[in-house]
């Protein structure tokens, strides 16, 4: 199996995931895939990494992140095979550099917003909201973990492990038991897979949960996202693909045979409306939800136009 087919299973078996390993992945994977090509023309070239793009595209629909360092990668314009290569090869490590840089700078920014003796309560496993929190840890500030466990897929313990390992206090709880607990919670810090142009959040399912128990306890609600987070296609119109996986993740085969009428739904991100949520972590800033034209248009640079799949 060449690099690019491993590399597209892996994201779509979710053995790859969280929003910002499948860019960095993906964008690894495409300059690779440029490196080896073997092309006569810039023609062939074109036509042979346009089907490794569209590959990796079609693995997951919802993270944004994924669409968004893909095309960065392939933001080329040349007129050999080997400038081409060169160009891909350069944008790629660029990319994958400034997404790790990103995640560090999130963590510097987001951490200025915990306290000393803060219990943060967290959803699944995301790199920049981990980042956040073990840069508030490191500053010597006396935390508390709180994370779910995030059915059907357990990435909670991912995320007990990180803060286990960086010796911080952590608490696991059944995501069911996220409004028992928010009256100890002084804020609540989630990762992003999407953030729709009027600023709503496309994140782990369960997370708009969360948003509505933290909104009704008043506790602030903060989003960890990288940038290239922001959908630039929402800027068109469209909403945010929602995936649906396997109903096995839910319910073995086995018990969905002694039930064969049983209905099993199992979408994989949630909606959180801007409302519910305080501030976004960037490596641009803090900013509000409501500046997410602003990231769309001026940071990520998108112009108004039909980007091409
Ligand atoms: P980072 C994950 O999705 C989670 O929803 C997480 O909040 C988000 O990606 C962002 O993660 P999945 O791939 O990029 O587990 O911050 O479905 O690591």
């Amino acid at each position: 199996m060449s690099t690019l087919t491993e590399t597209a299973e892996k994201i779509r078996n979710m053995e790859i995931r969280g929003a910002g390993r499948i860019a960095r992945a993906a964008a690894l994977a495409l300059k690779e895939e440029a490196s080896s090509i073997q092309a006569d023309s810039l023609e062939e070239f074109n036509r042979k990494i346009h089907d490794a793009y569209r590959m990796l595209y079609l693995t997951r629909p919802t993270a944004v992140s994924l669409p968004n360092a893909l095309r960065i990668v392939m933001r080329y314009r040349a007129e050999s095979v080997e400038d081409a290569r060169k160009q891909i090869i350069a944008n790629a490590d660029e990319f994958i550099s400034g997404s790790e840089s990103a995640v560090k700078k999130i963590g510097e920014i987001g951490a200025r917003r915990i306290k000393d003796g803060y219990t943060v309560m967290t959803h699944c496993n995301s790199s920049a909201a981990a980042s956040i929190l073990t840069t508030a840890f490191r500053q010597g500030k006396h935390i508390n973990v709180i994370a779910t466990e995030t059915r059907p897929r357990m990435q909670g313990l991912i995320t007990v492990d990180i803060m286990q390992k960086a010796g911080i206090p952590t608490t696991l709880i059944l995501d069911s038991a996220v409004r028992y607990f928010m009256k100890k919670v002084d804020m609540v810090v989630v990762g992003a897979d999407a953030i729709t142009v009027n600023g709503n959040l496309i994140n782990k399912i369960g997370t708009s949960q969360l948003s509505l128990a933290a909104h009704e306890a008043r506790v602030p609600f903060m989003v960890a996202a990288e940038t290239y987070k922001f959908s630039p296609r929402t800027l068109l119109g469209e909403l945010v693909e929602i995936e649906e996986r396997d109903p096995v993740e839910v319910l073995s085969e086995e018990k969905r045979k002694q039930w064969p009428s049983l209905k099993v739904r199992n979408p994989a991100f949630d909606i959180t409306p801007h409302r519910y949520i305080d501030l976004i972590c960037t490596e641009a800033g803090a900013i509000p939800p409501e500046m997410a034209f602003w990231v769309i248009t001026q940071k990520l640079g998108w112009e108004i136009e039909e980007p091409e799949d």
